[in-house]
């Protein structure tokens, strides 16, 4: 049992309210860099996409593409949704965070020790150490967090951030988020490489990928004793309340076995079982948010091409 801090994420009623996690998200600042290391599991399945439209604005590559136009390369807004694919009474998930970055920007080691911010991230839900930390090991990167409040099975959340798909500095992609109920069990990539957006010219080289149960973390810092207590979004009054683990980041493997009174014992949550084959956690798209302007030129092409059609309609 430590004491307790500001910050929290738990109550005794298995609710939190959207303000304590609002809070969580605004913080930047502070210190934080380590060693890049690659772990398999880290990969979570990424859907590639082959380049599009070299040369192209990716926020209206999909509608151009279709009307055999493009246009340059720019700046402009993506959406990063995430979704819970748990099952009915299955996972929740804390606000997910997402952040942009040169490549190498590392949350996590498999096989070290958790860092102060990824420990309140996974015991907590809390973010705001997390988010410093990317602040100052990424200045010129761009983050933001889906969601206010415990994200249900089946629900959905984004939030959007501008992005230059030119930029070195915003070229590969970051996440995290608590799984709840747990003691400190999260999902995140600790490979800073693992997931490249962009490519040099500015391509979208990835618009989603999956985060399998397999692929959860245990941060190590808490002992998997699921008692309600010391649980988050079971019976946890407090952040960081728990037995220390003093161990390293690695797979989690599991909730505790159905009948030791752990989280699969709770109704709510009788179908939590992340190491059940083809659990699924969750899928995390970015997509690109065409501008009004755009949405102009794509209306233009679509009425060109309209008018092609009828062109030839007319010839045959
Ligand atoms: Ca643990
Ligand atoms: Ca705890």
């Amino acid at each position: 049992m430590r004491a307790p801090r500001a910050g929290a994420y738990s109550t005794k009623t298995g609710k939190v309210s959207a303000g304590q996690f609002s809070g969580m998200a605004a913080g930047r600042g502070g210190s934080h860099r380590r060693s890049v290391m690659v772990a398999a599991h880290d990969i979570c399945k990424p859907v590639m996409h082959s380049p599009i439209l070299r040369s192209s604005s990716p926020r209206v590559l999909p509608l151009l593409a279709a009307a055999g136009l493009s246009l340059p390369a720019a700046a402009g807004s993506f959406q990063i949704t995430v979704q819970n694919l748990a099952p009915a009474n299955g996972t929740y998930l804390t606000p997910v965070w997402g952040g942009f970055h040169h490549g190498s920007v590392d949350l996590f080691d498999s096989g070290s020790a958790a860092s102060p911010a990824l420990e309140r991230l996974a015991e907590d839900g809390n973010l705001v150490p997390l988010r410093a930390d990317f602040a100052a090991a990424a200045p010129a990167g761009v983050d933001g967090v889906a969601g206010m409040a415990p994200i249900a099975p089946g629900a959905s959340v984004s939030f959007t951030v501008t992005l230059d798909p030119l930029s070195a500095d915003t070229r590969f992609f970051s996440y995290a988020s608590m799984i709840i109920p747990s003691n400190d069990a999260f999902i995140g990539n600790g490979n800073p490489a693992a997931f490249q957006v962009f490519d040099l010219s500015g391509n979208q080289l990835l618009s989603s990928f999956m985060v399998s149960g397999a692929s959860v973390w245990d941060a190590g810092t808490e002992m998997n004793d699921e008692l309600p207590a010391n649980t988050a979004f079971l019976g946890q009054a407090a952040p960081d309340t728990g037995v220390a683990q003093g161990g390293l980041v690695g797979l989690h493997g599991g909730f505790n076995m159905p009948g030791t009174g752990g989280i699969l014992d709770n109704a709510m949550f009788s179908a939590a079982n992340i190491a059940a084959g083809g659990y699924q956690v969750a899928q995390i798209t970015i997509t690109p948010v065409p501008e009004p302007e755009e949405w102009a030129v794509v209306g233009a092409a679509g009425l060109i091409g309209f008018a092609l059609w009828r062109r030839r309609a007319s010839r045959a």
